[in-house]
């Protein structure tokens, strides 16, 4: 049972060295839960479906990483570059290996008050594989990002919640369509195969209530982030990695930390899925 871990998290999402220790501490709970992780970046142009130790502390401290998403793929592979896998480009090549399962932090979707639209909604739409994550990033528009993902008909369902989480916080008051047990997740799994359907299946995992941050309080910090973010002319790929760290900048680090568990949370219920595929499939 293998498991995709993406490694734009460790490359752009974390600074040093709370990065190369989170990239570790995943692959080890995978472990500690029967899976073999399988950390997904790519090396001189050359995709890696399981970075070995090394592999992660090269390219995390490479200096000159880009972050692909599915698109760029072609480019970084083409000139032979080192890059880390988004969201999109990571469920992308785990899907070509056959991995049924990818856990993440929060996927891409859409920023606010701006045609910001991430790769990852696309890839959703298009390429079969269980994603599971904490809910978008905190710094997008939530309700546009939850409409965005109906439109492009990716199905997504809520663990043990009919809200869909806010990464930092359980609870957006935004619909969401819940599911109950890890084996529900597997038989919808199932019957998008048996119609057809091509797409990814978002499995959105509310972080743990100890380590949640109250919207009102992750808001206050955006709101500043983002005023920085404009007056310093950032955008594009640079966007996410800047807003990550003015908020650990503003929480004294705790955004970090609750970053750190829901990931970890999500390594876990993807471990479980799995564990529920494999035992049907005997
Ligand atoms: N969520 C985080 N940190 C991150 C990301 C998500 O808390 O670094 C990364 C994921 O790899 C996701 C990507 O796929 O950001 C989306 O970037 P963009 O919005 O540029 O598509
Ligand atoms: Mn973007």
């Amino acid at each position: 049972m293998e498991i995709a871990l993406e490694s734009t998290v460790f490359t752009h999402g974390f600074d040093y060295p709370h990065n190369i220790e989170i990239a570790m501490r995943l692959e080890q709970v995978a472990r500690d839960n029967g899976c073999q992780p399988r950390t997904i970046g790519i090396i001189n142009g050359e995709p890696k479906i399981g970075l070995s130790e090394n592999e992660i502390n090269d390219l995390a401290n490479h200096e000159n990483v880009l972050k692909a998403g599915v698109r760029e793929l072609p480019y970084v592979i083409g000139k032979k570059l080192w890059a880390s896998t988004t969201v999109s480009a990571t469920m992308r090549l785990a899907a070509l290996h056959s991995i049924k399962a990818f856990a993440t932090g929060g996927i891409g979707g859409v920023h606010h008050g701006k045609w910001d639209v991430s790769q990852d909604i696309m890839e959703l739409s298009r390429t079969r594989i269980i994603v599971v994550s904490a809910g978008p990033k905190s710094i997008l528009d939530l309700a546009i990002t939850s409409e965005m993902l109906e439109t492009f008909g990716v199905l997504t369902v809520g663990y043990k919640t009919d809200q869909m989480p806010a990464f930092y916080s359980r609870n957006s008051g935004i619909k969401i369509l819940p599911v109950d047990t890890v084996d529900e997740i597997e038989n919808i799994f199932q019957s998008m195969d048996s119609l057809g359907m091509r797409s990814g299946l978002l499995v959105f995992n509310p972080i743990p209530e100890e380590y949640e941050i109250p919207d009102i309080i992750v808001k206050g910090w955006v709101d500043k982030a983002e005023q920085d973010l404009w007056k310093n002319h950032i955008s594009g790929k640079q966007v996410t990695p800047y807003l990550l760290r003015k908020l650990a900048e503003y929480s004294d680090g705790r955004t970090i930390r609750s970053n750190k568990m829901l990931l970890e949370n999500n390594v876990l219920l993807g471990c479980e899925i799995l564990k529920a595929m494999s035992k049907h499939e005997e």
